[in-house]
């Protein structure tokens, strides 16, 4: 990055910040100097995921929450994470509609990214994603993400607190606890808290996660809200600052984000590695140790120590 590129980010240029996201997106080839740069200036933002179940009102949530957020003072950026999932219905509309409402507002930033496999994956993404709106000086940057697969646990490596949105009347409990979602949970929210089930459920997370908790641990609190008339919308902002206080205060931030830290470190070494292995020629090597058939006759770990070998002896 020149530092034309990093002073138009870094002033709020939401045209260029847009252009350095579909870089990352696209892998262009972006030197690690790029995010060097951009490091002193990340520091100030939390970065915070929204994930639950398709349908759940996540969106709509975000939605309501981006006027407290600049009731503040504060500025915003979104991500949404595949909006176009075959599972929703009407999401892409609904965040089109969402960017146009706050299309010149310069303390909003919008923008939605697939979940396909990435090189080094999307955790990966999603942190070089938040490092550039961040260094465009938002204060909280939003993932949301469909709790149906692996995405949302790859982009809960990447915020500093997850809030897991479920909603009355799915059997949701059974649903959160086979995807996971109990371990990754910050904080709880209990939408569409109009429809019918919603103390049932309030009661059965209460009792799960009570029995989930260990001794010491910061058990998520579980807040109720209605996102199509914004209540309790406010008291669940208030919550994720009072819920960030407490993380701070007990060290789990700061632990977070080292964990976080060093997770970037091995990916990167990770990835840089595996670059360098797989040559053309290394790749044309494994074609032809496997171009018919009876190759599988050969042990696998044969062909890789002949490939390994090769590598290592240049
Ligand atoms: N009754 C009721 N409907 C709601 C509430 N919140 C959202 N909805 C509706 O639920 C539907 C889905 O809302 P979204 O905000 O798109 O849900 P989502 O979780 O983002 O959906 P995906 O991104 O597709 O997983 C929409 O039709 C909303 O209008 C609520 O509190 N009560
Ligand atoms: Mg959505």
């Amino acid at each position: 990055m020149d530092s034309t590129m990093l002073n138009s980010i870094r002033s709020n240029n939401h045209r260029e910040l847009s252009r350095a996201i579909s870089d990352i997106e696209n892998d262009q080839d972006i030197s690690p100097d790029y995010f060097i740069q951009l490091h002193p200036y990340i520091q100030q933002s939390v970065r915070i995921g929204i994930t639950g179940p398709p349908g759940v009102g996540k969106s709509s949530l975000v939605d309501c929450l981006i006027p407290e957020i600049l009731s503040q003072a504060k500025s915003v950026g979104v991500v949404a994470v595949d909006p176009s999932s075959p599972f929703s219905g009407g999401a892409l509309l609904g965040d089109r509609i969402r960017m146009n409402r706050f299309y010149d507002n310069n303390d909003v930033y919008i923008r939605s990214m697939g979940s396909h496999q990435y090189l080094g994956g999307l955790a990966k993404k999603a942190q070089e994603v938040g490092d550039v709106i961040a260094a465009s000086g938002k204060d909280i940057i939003i993932f949301e993400t469909v709790g149906i697969g692996q995405a949302e646990h790859d982009v809960v490596k990447a915020v500093d607190l997850t809030v897991v949105v479920l909603m009355p009347g799915t059997g949701d409990e059974i649903q959160l606890m086979k995807a996971g979602l109990m371990e990754i949970a910050d904080i709880f929210v209990i939408n569409k808290t109009d429809k019918k089930g919603a103390n049932r459920l309030a009661q059965t997370l209460q009792a799960l996660l009570h029995s989930f908790s260990k001794p010491d641990s910061l058990e998520p609190p579980v807040i109720n809200t209605i996102a199509s008339t914004g209540e309790g919308v406010f008291d669940w902002y208030n919550l994720i600052g009072d819920h960030l206080k407490e993380m701070d205060k007990r060290g789990i931030l700061e632990s977070k984000r080292l964990e976080r830290h060093r997770d970037r470190i091995r990916g990167l070494i990770q990835d840089r590695l595996l670059r360098k292995f797989w040559s053309s020629h290394q790749l044309e090597q494994l074609e032809k140790a496997t171009q018919s058939v009876e190759s599988i006759q050969s042990s696998p770990y044969e062909i890789a120590e002949e490939l390994l070998t090769a590598f290592e002896n240049g």
